[in-house]
């Protein structure tokens, strides 16, 4: 028996980052992680019964189907399903559309396959089809533990702080369209394989994820964007320094961060983080957004500026099923 079911998740955007597994198969992250989830951007996952499997899914099937089968050896439930995921984030441009349509897709699991009352099952299946789904799970500011437990057992995610804590508006400059050409998956084990500072990067982690607790508890935009910037500017350099290099960023994804460091020149606190892709996220106090925006459309090679801002909810079920 499935029970028909949809729910929505956002996406969001790391400040402190995971990259690099501790174990792939169970897709445990080599660092914890802190991340903003956002307001309006992210996926929608609806499910009904059918006679066949039917998956449509926007992005990465095959993420798909590793979450499906993980929630059919859960519950022992193999009933065909027709799953529909979509995103309201632009695909494989960096902007976490893996993390919020794997998110949804395990809620929406979750309810048609009843277990929505096992939500550490449902983290568990977020993180099998893309680690930082399981941090789409909550809102606001939210942490995600890499664990030490083989099993995984202690590798959770929470809200650390709520996003009323630190109201911050977004705006994401995209600067290229169309697909990455390597994966996170591929591009964290060539990182950690081959980059010379990447283990550097891990072992400075609890240490960055501590100092940007602290910024964050004392509300100081300034110290938490020092702590995001290097840690976009040291994850962009760990891939270069990959072999052969990735280097996901263009031209204009440079130029936005000299305007923002000239806008916080000029008085606007404002802070950049980019994850992996060439889209730049900024967070800026909300009186400073449309300020921001439009310094970042003024840029060539800025396709599109995404509005967005952090948001107070994770995923969540939608009650009408069509
Ligand atoms: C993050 N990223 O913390 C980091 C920073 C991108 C840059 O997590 O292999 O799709 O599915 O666990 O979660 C993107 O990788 O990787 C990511 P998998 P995922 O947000």
């Amino acid at each position: 028996m499935i029970r028909a079911a949809r729910a929505w998740a956002p996406a969001n955007l790391a400040l402190v980052k995971y990259w690099g597994k501790r174990d792939a198969a169970l897709n445990l992250p080599a660092t914890s992680s802190l991340s903003a989830t956002l307001g309006l951007f992210g996926s929608e996952a609806r499910i009904v019964p059918a006679d066949t499997d039917v998956l449509d899914v926007q992005g990465d099937p095959g993420r798909a189907l590793r979450v499906i089968e993980a929630a059919r050896v859960l519950t022992g439930n193999r009933a065909p399903l027709d799953v529909v995921v979509r995103n309201t984030v632009p695909t494989a441009v960096g902007l976490a559309s893996s993390a919020s349509s794997m998110a949804a897709l395990a809620m929406a699991l979750s309810r048609a396959l009843a277990f929505e009352d096992r939500p550490v099952q449902t983290a568990r299946l977020a993180r099998l089809g893309s680690g930082s789904a399981i941090r789409s799970l909550f809102g606001g500011f939210v942490e995600w533990d890499a664990g030490i437990a083989a099993d995984g057992s202690d590798c959770r995610a929470r809200t650390a702080f709520p996003a009323t804590h630190l109201p911050l508006a977004i705006r994401v400059a995209v600067t290229a369209g169309g697909p990455k050409e390597v994966s996170s998956g591929e591009a964290m084990e060539r990182c950690r394989g081959t980059s010379p500072s990447y283990e550097g990067f891990v072992r400075d982690n609890p240490a960055v994820l501590e100092a940007a607790r602290s910024a964050l508890a004392d509300r100081d935009i300034a110290r938490l964007g020092g702590i995001a910037e290097a840690q976009s500017l040291q994850l962009h350099e760990i891939l270069r320094e990959a072999s052969p290099p990735i280097d996901l960023l263009r031209p204009a994804s440079r130029d936005v961060l000299g305007v923002v460091s000239r806008l916080r020149e000029r008085g606007v606190p404002c802070f950049f983080t980019i994850d992996a892709g060439p889209s730049v996220a900024v967070f800026v106090e909300p009186r400073h957004a449309d300020a921001v925006g439009s310094a970042l459309a003024a840029i060539p090679g800025v396709v599109q500026v995404l509005e967005d801002a952090v948001g107070a909810a994770g995923a969540r079920f939608l009650e009408e099923v069509e």
